[in-house]
This record gives structure tokens, sequence and C-alpha cells, in this order.
């Protein structure tokens, strides 16, 4: 398995200071030492930070905090995903906030010229416009971004042009939703999307969820996948470190089941692992909260409960 680590140290589609220290501590908590480990054949390239400089010519759009930095950065890591997954590697984008979904997603879709299957774990639907929103943070916006069928419901979005909204909502599943805004929850029943929020996983189990996922998203097991994951779809007492923690949450286990399933299609390209932030909580919450990001990552690509077997060995 090839594998490329981007780190996104962005901090301005939401107010709190620190989740741009979110890659460093994944980076130091073991990332790469934990990937490599994984078995004898990966191959594990760290790509660094991606930086960006404020292009000038962006104007401001109301109840889009930060717009600018949002667009300057995205254009960015748009690029460099794109290289990534071109130069035949699974692109790993550690945040950072959410907002660099737009750009992550976007990069993916530049880079495979086919369908995609978005897979959003998180507990916020991040399904806002800058009309819907309350907050103004462009992290609760990604979603509703990219899906065509939203672009008529957006003012005239400077500096974007080179973000297509080419990604369909039917395309799109959700998991681990339990924090949903008002108009989110319109959109999603209005279009039908596709959501195992907590109470359908209550219901049904984890892994019939995943199976129906892939059932109904891409039955003829065709598509790239991308999975955006917002830490904050742990549980609070999984993931304490984070901007927006909801209690009642996805287990740390639900987490890593879904990983394993998404590695088991053999069809990831791309995945985002964002929102930890080690500003939040003690020495021992950030522990914590980065050790889930770990294990949730090392599962999607290729960690195995079972342990491995000895490679010198054919038959056991
Ligand atoms: C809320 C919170 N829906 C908003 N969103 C968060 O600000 O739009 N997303 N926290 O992760
Ligand atoms: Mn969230
Ligand atoms: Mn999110
Ligand atoms: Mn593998």
């Amino acid at each position: 398995t090839k594998v490329g680590v981007l780190g996104v140290p962005f901090e301005n589609g939401q107010p709190k200071i620190g989740v741009g220290n979110g890659p460093r501590f994944i980076r130091d908590g073991g990332l790469i030492q934990s990937l490599k480990e994984i078995h004898a054949y990966m191959d594990v390239v760290d790509y660094g930070d991606v930086t960006y400089t404020i292009d000038p010519q962006i104007q401001n759009v109301p109840n889009m905090k930060e717009y600018v930095h949002m667009v300057s950065c995205s254009r960015e890591v748009t690029k460099r995903v794109t290289e990534i997954i071109k130069d035949g590697r699974v692109c790993l984008t550690v945040g950072g906030d959410h907002a660099i979904a737009v750009a992550t997603v976007d990069g993916h879709i530049q880079a495979v010229s086919h369908d995609i299957i978005l897979v959003w774990i998180d507990a916020h639907a991040d399904l806002n416009t800058s009309h819907t929103s309350d907050s103004g943070n462009t992290h609760g916006m990604p979603v509703a971004l990219l899906a065509k069928e939203l672009s008529d419901y957006w003012p005239y979005l400077p500096g974007m042009d080179w973000q297509n909204p080419v990604m369909s909502i039917k395309n799109l599943v959700y998991f681990g939703l339990r924090a949903v805004d008002s108009y989110e929850r319109l959109i999603i029943e209005k279009l039908g999307i596709l959501a195992f929020g907590m109470e359908e996983i209550e219901t049904y189990g984890i892994d019939a969820c995943i199976n129906m996922a892939f059932e109904k998203l891409d039955p003829d097991k065709q598509k790239s996948i991308h999975v955006s994951f917002d830490i904050d779809a742990l549980d609070a007492f999984e993931a304490p470190s984070t901007g927006t923690p909801v209690r009642g949450g996805l287990t740390l286990r639900e987490g890593v089941h879904i990983m394993e399933a998404v590695h088991r299609s053999g069809r990831l390209t791309a995945m985002d692992l964002v929102e930890v932030n080690p500003s939040i909580g003690s020495k021992k919450d950030v522990d914590i909260t980065v050790s889930a990001a770990i294990h949730v990552i090392k599962a999607a690509f290729g960690f195995n409960r079972k342990g491995l077997k000895p490679s010198n060995v054919s038959d056991l």
C-alpha cells in the first residue's frame, strides 16, 4: 500500500485556536511509524504541511468568517491532494479544521476522473450555507459547498471558481450524526441523503450500516472512496480534545469497524482526519484524542485486530 501524508494546519474555519497544531501532535503521537508498522509492504511518504499566502484579490463573503483564508488555503490543498493521488498514493490529509475538506474532496475528484463515494463521519452534518449558518463558521459548510444540488443556494463565491461543485449528494453517506441544525435536517430529508445517525446505528448495528451504505452507493464496487473523518464523530469521552464535542457518539470500536470495512473494499483513495485540537483539555485528554485518531487511521490502512501472520511462514 502506498500512502501520502499531508498536514493542513488550518484553523480559520472555526473560532478555537489550537486545531492548527493537530498535524504536529498526530505526527508526534507516532502516525508515520504506526502506518509503516501495519505490514511489510507499507510505503509511506510524508509530504509535510501545506502553507499558503493570502490572495489580496479575494473579497470577503457575508456570514463566512475568514473566507479569504479558506479560499487561499483550499487552492493549495486541492493541488497537493491531486498530485499525491496522481503519484499513485492514497492521500491521508491531517487537519486542521473541517473546512479543509472542500479542497481534499475536490482534489480527489480532479485526480480520478470518475465518481467517488464520500463517507462523512461526524457528529455534525456540515451542510450549512452562508444563508443558513448560525455561526458563520466555514467548518460547518464543506458538504454544502461540494454538493452540486446546493449550488443555487450560494451567493457568488469569489476565488472559488477552481472548485466545481461536482459532487452529487447521491454519492454521500453520513455516519454518527447527532447535532444537526434545522436547515441541515430539512436538506437531508428533502434530498434524501443517506444518513446513519446515532439512532440508526443503534437500531441496525454498525456492521449492517456500513454494508447498507456500500450496497446503496456503489453496488458495482467501482467507485473510489473518500472518507472525511471528523474526530468529534467519536463520543466526547473517546475524543475529548476537539472544538465541538458532543456526547452520545461513536465508540472508538465503531469508528475502527467502519474504517476496517473501508479498507477491505480496497478502494480507499483519500482520507481526512480533522478537528483534533491539542489546546483543549488536559494532557491526558489530548493523548486519548491523538491515539484515537491514530487507531482510526491505522484501521483505514489495513491494521488488523486479528494480528498479522508471520510473513516467512506460508502454511499455518
Ligand atoms: C454548527 C456546528 N452546525 C455550525 N458545526 C460543527 O456552526 O454550522 N461542525 N461543529 O463540525
Ligand atoms: Mn463535527
Ligand atoms: Mn465536521
Ligand atoms: Mn493493505
